[in-house]
């Protein structure tokens, strides 16, 4: 029988000050035991490297790409312009606009190439990670159950009253 691979996600990013945000999507990725690749691309300063790495996704059996980007955030676009591999955006808080910039950009995608925007900064990485977690979980019994006991766990820790 030949050995089916388990799916992977994908998580790149524009650059390296974009990984303090990036790195709690891998946290949760790690907790949910997702398998997954970290890399920076960028579209606009590495552009070759951006093509490649879309064009090679599917045969590296990457189910689920999350995409961090600040300011004139194009990576998540153009990454979808060039693969049918779902994409995640996570805009990435900007100095001068506080990533309103980012969420825009990464937002408002013209009708034909999509791209699910999560919330700026930290819970989006994190939103990013759980629902790219939620699409593995479509064909992945193991990751369903990490899923489904993280949010169980959630709901637990929520007190009844304040304290
Ligand atoms: C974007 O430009 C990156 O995603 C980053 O958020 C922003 C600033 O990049 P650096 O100047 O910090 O490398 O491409």
């Amino acid at each position: 029988m030949p050995k089916v691979l388990s799916q992977k996600v994908s998580l790149v990013m524009g650059s390296q000050s974009d990984f303090k945000t990036m790195k709690l999507c891998q946290k949760v990725l790690k907790i949910l035991k997702v398998k997954f690749e970290t890399k920076i691309i960028s579209a606009h300063r590495t552009p070759d490297r951006m093509y490649k790495f879309a064009k090679n996704a599917k045969k590296k059996n990457i189910a689920v790409i999350i995409a961090g980007a600040g300011g004139s955030a194009h990576l998540p676009g153009m990454i979808s312009s060039l693969t049918s591999i779902p994409v995640l955006g996570v805009p990435i808080e900007s100095k001068k606009l506080k990533g309103l910039d980012s969420l825009l950009s990464i937002a408002q995608m013209p009708k034909g190439i999509p791209v699910g925007t999560l919330a700026i900064g930290e819970d989006g990485a994190i939103n990013a990670a759980l629902l790219a977690a939620s699409i593995i979980a479509i064909n992945d019994k193991k990751i369903k159950k990490n899923l489904d006991y993280w949010r169980q766990s959630q709901s637990k820790s929520v007190k009844k009253k304040p304290i």
